[in-house]
């Protein structure tokens, strides 16, 4: 039997009530394989996380070994092979993004200090707590036993909404889309990107499409989809969130074909500032990934990037005592 240790912040959340849910009845791990499961939130979600454990010992799951819950955060990352980093506090009415970072700020630099201390050096960490980016940036920063290629933010959420919107656009099945990256921050300033997207393993479907639907309706639309479902559901996205965090943990753990998008410490790619979680083009095999270089970036595609860039880096000033 194999034993794989994996911790979830935030697991009395909504994201969470899906996700953990997902990765037991999931196939990301050879069936042989038995998840040790941490589940921490704050010690005023006590009794929903209780809960919680319940309903996923009713699942009677095949792929759970043990099962702990807990508010302290050494408990829930020691020897950990991988941590999702979901657990965030919410922008309350009235308040800034600016304070909504630093609160959330603290919350990443503890976490970071604790894992580098307790979890395995080996360890893989894929931050969701927005804002995710500068989040993981906090984490990398305090986590310096740790190798900055084993942590990643989420950037699959935006990548899937671009690929099923493109899907339906063309009117063929999403899996027939390939090569849709994302670049960036998962924030407003995002670029979705289709200028090397593949519709059945051919570009020929760029031709049909106008570039006013482009910039003027995909872009937006993929930008602003957060929004558009807090509009209907009343609520943030949750399901689909933890749908993403499911692909990109499979990713990371068994590789793919496709080209991937995830927030990755940048290092002067694509003349991109370094030092910023940066979603870039991915290519990932079983645990590790190279980015993808050979990307020409058009003068349009330029302002994307570097007004997305800005954001980050104005970001990071916001939280630079905790790096
Ligand atoms: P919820 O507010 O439902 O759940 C958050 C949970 O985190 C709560 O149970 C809370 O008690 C817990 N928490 C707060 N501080 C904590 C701490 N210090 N340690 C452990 N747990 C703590 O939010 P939910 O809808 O689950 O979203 C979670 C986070 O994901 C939010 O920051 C959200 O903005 C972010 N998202 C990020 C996405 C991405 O693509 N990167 C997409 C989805 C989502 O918006």
């Amino acid at each position: 039997m194999n034993k794989c240790s994996i911790a979830i912040t935030g697991a009395a959340g909504n994201i969470a009530y899906s996700l953990i849910f997902r990765i037991l009845s999931g196939s990301i791990f050879m069936p042989d394989t038995k998840i040790d499961l941490r589940l921490l939130d704050i010690p005023d979600a006590k009794k929903i996380l209780h809960g919680v454990k319940l309903e996923i010992e009713d699942c009677a799951f095949n792929s759970l070994d043990t099962i702990t819950v807990t508010d302290k955060p050494d408990v829930a990352f020691t020897d950990c092979d991988y941590i999702l980093l979901v657990g965030a506090k919410p922008r309350s009415k009235g308040m800034q993004r600016s304070d909504l970072i630093l609160d959330n700020a603290h919350i990443f630099c503890d976490q970071g200090k604790i894992i580098n201390k307790v979890s395995k050096k080996s360890v893989k960490i894929i931050v969701v707590g927005n804002p995710a980016n500068t989040n993981a940036l906090i984490v990398c920063s305090n986590t310096p036993d740790i190798p900055n290629e084993n942590i990643s933010s989420l950037m699959r959420l935006d990548q899937n909404r671009a690929k099923s919107i493109l899907s339906s656009k063309v009117g063929q099945h999403v899996s027939c889309v390939t090569k849709l990256v994302v670049w960036g921050n998962h924030s407003t300033t995002q670029y979705p990107d289709i200028s090397h997207a593949q519709i059945n393993n051919s570009n020929n479907f760029l031709d049909t499409i106008d570039e006013h639907w482009i910039h003027d309706d995909f872009i937006p639309r993929v930008q602003k989809r957060g929004a558009e479902i807090i509009e209907h559901r009343g609520l943030s996205s949750a399901a689909s969130a933890a749908s993403a965090v499911y692909d990109h943990f499979n990713v990371l753990v068994n590789g793919s074909d496709d080209w991937e998008s995830m927030g990755i410490l940048t290092s002067n790619n694509y003349s991109i500032t370094s030092n910023l979680f940066y979603s870039l083009p991915l290519k990932i095999s079983k645990n590790s990934f190279d980015i993808i270089e050979s990307i020409e970036v058009s003068e349009k595609m330029r302002t994307y990037l570097s007004a997305t860039e800005k954001e980050l880096i104005d970001e990071r000033d916001t939280v630079k005592e905790f790096l």
